[in-house]
């Protein structure tokens, strides 16, 4: 890989893991403040997700306008996007188009796996070990490790035993896999089963899909952008990231109507969702009505109206039926899609609820249930992930006195962050879009952004006044944690099994995961502490050490 520069020095300003839209600005912005960096990524280019994850049919589930960097406004006006929700190859060839416009590979080095990540509380440094056998130093450590990195692989009895091939949606090969003349089984109806199904359901020889849960979706209503439409928002840039990034929830321009569903008359909220249906986009929850999340009589008003969409549209009414879901609408991720309840009226698709037929195990030919045995060719794993926590405790991340991060959430039970961004008893340890951050619940990238300049600004702030540690207080991220559990219950279904939750991991504890007081209080949030002198962190100043420690270069 051109570019995997093992780079001779052992101690950095900054080690970042990960080379995904986190990663890459994190390095750039460092590497512009003349700090010394060094990202590690396991895949064998960037990417991040988007690397990993590439089955047939995925797309991103925000429009592509949004789904960029802000910062430079070169950068942003020498990409074109395609389509207005944009497809993972694209967004991979995005990637690639910011590492080589930035240079970034150079400070890059890939195949690389970080196992731990151990402060040494005598010298205020980070030691970091890789799998493959490096280990370096680093003032600063950075975690840029995605939200949904994580796969969920579903522990179902004999899993291992079986012959055919074998796929989970997260780990897709980079290579085309064909289905012509298979018999394809996919376990899984999320964002990612939804995406994928239609694609195999055209090319297989028969599908048998295996749902255990349905899940609402909107139709996408992907389509080329219009260059005029381009060509505007290039025009009016410096509005458009201000827009972006001030005003909105990272992009989700659309605000909601100035009324409850239940103010109005069956007829006109017919009229409101079926044009909110038509836009496509997760337009329909977030701007039609303003109090579908927060009035469960008005959800209902929304979840009936999918449902009877669902009726009309698949043709068996036995089938249908079993693709209603019967949760609040948006208590887990809105899923958006092209074609998926469609995909039921074709012959060569079945459709099994596993909560009525039960998948018994899995045998070396194929998914036996309580009824029958299904011989599959190809078995698709679409059992999503491990959100949030997941990817930052497969690490081994020890804080002071040897504590790891495991240890100090009690495995998630016990989760407490100050801003998403940091922890105590972890100094100089940032984490972009960490759990109880708004990390996923808005244009990820502009969140990202968010995130990463606060994290320079800081940097900088150490380096100017002669800091060498900065630590979260325990006091702060009470407070903090404590203000993510009251916004969260504005929402009546914030605790409701999803990935947003942790409930989707058998043994999971249960828990607020993400920020749900929106991107604009968070940023004011984070400004807040910077404005009175980094609250809730406590700094400890070079002159004031004993060993007189070296500062960031
Ligand atoms: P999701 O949304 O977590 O969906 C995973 C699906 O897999 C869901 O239908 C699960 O059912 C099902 N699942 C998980 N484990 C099992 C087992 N053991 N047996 C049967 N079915 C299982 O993940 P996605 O990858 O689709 O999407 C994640 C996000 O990525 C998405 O929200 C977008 O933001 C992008 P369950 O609902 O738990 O009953």
């Amino acid at each position: 890989m051109t570019g995997n520069v093992k780079d001779s020095s052992i101690d950095f300003d900054a080690v970042i893991i990960g080379a995904g839209f986190s990663g890459l600005y994190m390095l750039h912005i460092l590497r512009e403040a003349g700090f010394t960096s060094r990202v590690f990524e396991a895949g064998e280019n960037v990417g991040g997700v988007w690397y990993w994850n590439r089955y047939p049919g995925l797309r991103c589930d925000s429009e592509s306008i949004y789904f960029n960097y802000t910062f430079s406004e070169k950068l942003y006006k020498g990409w074109t996007w395609s389509s207005r929700y944009p497809e993972q190859p694209e967004i991979l060839s995005y990637l690639n188009y910011v590492a080589d416009t930035l240079d970034l590979r150079k400070d890059i080095t890939f195949n690389t796996w970080v196992e731990s990540a151990h402060y040494d509380e005598e010298n205020n440094k980070w030691v970091i070990k890789t799998k493959e056998g490096e280990c370096v130093t680093a003032r600063l450590f950075i975690t840029g490790v995605g939200c949904l990195s994580a796969a969920n692989i579903p522990t179902i009895k004999g899993i291992e035993s079986y012959d055919g091939e074998i796929y989970h949606t997260s780990r897709w090969p980079h290579k085309q896999i064909d289905f012509k003349g298979k018999r394809v089984g996919v376990i899984g109806t999320g964002s990612s089963g939804i995406q994928v199904i239609p694609i195999i359901a055209q090319e297989s020889k028969h599908l048998t899909v295996f749902q255990r849960t349905p899940q609402y979706t909107l139709p996408a209503n992907n389509h080329l952008l219009d260059p005029e439409y381009l060509q505007n928002i290039m025009d009016n840039f410096e509005n458009f990231r201000n827009e972006v990034r001030h005003k909105t929830n990272g992009g989700f321009i659309t605000k909601p109507l100035n009324r409850s569903a239940l103010e109005d008359t069956p007829e006109q909220r017919e009229r409101i969702y079926e044009n909110y249906w038509n836009k496509g986009g997760p337009h329909f929850l977030s701007g039609s009505y303003n109090d579908l999340s927060t009035n469960p009589e008005a959800n209902e008003t929304a979840a009936e109206f999918v449902k009877n969409k669902i009726l009309e549209i698949v043709k068996d009414h036995k089938i249908a039926e079993k693709l209603i879901p019967t949760f609040p609408i948006g208590a887990k991720r809105i899923v958006i899609d092209t074609g998926y309840y469609e995909t039921y009226n074709r012959v060569n698709v079945s459709l099994i609820d596993t909560k009525k037929e039960q998948i018994i195990e899995i045998t070396p030919k194929g998914v036996s249930t309580t009824e029958r045995e299904y011989e599959i060719d190809v078995l698709v794993l679409a059992t999503g992930y491990d959100a949030m926590t997941g990817p930052l405790l497969k690490i081994d991340i020890r804080g002071k006195s040897d504590i790891s991060l495991k240890e100090k959430w009690d495995g998630g039970a016990n989760l407490k962050t100050y801003l998403g961004l940091a922890n105590s008893g972890f100094p100089n340890m940032f984490t972009i879009t960490g759990p109880q951050s708004p990390s996923v619940l808005g244009t990820v990238p502009i969140f990202i952004e968010q995130h990463v300049e606060w994290i320079a600004e800081c940097i900088n702030f150490l380096r100017e006044n002669e800091i060498v540690e900065i630590e979260a207080t325990k006091e702060a991220e009470e407070v903090w944690s404590k203000h993510a559990h009251e916004v969260a219950s504005k929402f009546f279904y914030a605790e409701h099994d999803s990935w947003y939750t942790g409930a989707n991991i058998e043994g999971k504890p249960k828990g607020i995961l993400v920020y749900r007081g929106g991107f604009q209080l968070y940023r004011k949030k984070c400004d807040e502490v910077v404005n009175n002198g980094y609250e809730g962190f406590q700094l400890t100043y070079r002159k004031n050490l004993s060993n007189n420690n070296s500062l960031i270069h």
